[in-house]
């Protein structure tokens, strides 16, 4: 009785582990900023041009399809973990029509910016689909 309850909780424990790992797999694939170019020194608003391989959905449209995102900047803040949900504020941009061009806003000085892909429901792909780069804004 006791292995046979066991093994239930095993096989349980192993569906919820695989769900979880096919929830939070990233696309393949690879995502770039074609502008500014890393180490660039620019003027505010700075022009972005996000560009990336895995095809482009509108947040919202099917938060299962892990075969498509939306791009994300992260303005001088931390990396978001795959499988968490990048928050909206004014240092987490999100294009959830699908857009690939933005006009930011920056102050003179250093700043970092990472690219992030995420899935309709706006959890990360995490580092495999996130590029970041340093500019310097006059
Ligand atoms: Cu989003």
């Amino acid at each position: 009785m006791r292995s046979t309850i066991s093994l239930f909780l095993l096989a349980g424990m192993m569906s919820f582990f695989a769900q979880a790992a096919i929830v939070f797999e990233p696309p393949k694939g690879k995502v770039t900023f074609a502008a500014p170019k890393d180490g660039a020194t620019v003027s505010s608003p700075v022009k972005v041009v996000m560009s990336s391989t895995v095809k482009l959905r509108p947040a919202g449209e099917d938060p299962q399809d892990h075969h498509t995102g939306h791009h994300h900047l992260i303005i001088d803040s931390a990396p978001i973990a795959a499988g968490q949900v990048i928050p909206t504020d004014d240092k987490h941009v999100h294009f959830g029509k699908g857009q690939t061009e933005t006009e930011l806003k920056l102050a003179p000085g250093e700043h970092t910016l990472m690219l992030q892909l995420a899935d309709g429901a706006h959890r990360s792909y995490g580092p495999a689909l996130s590029e970041t780069i340093h500019i310097t804004v006059k």
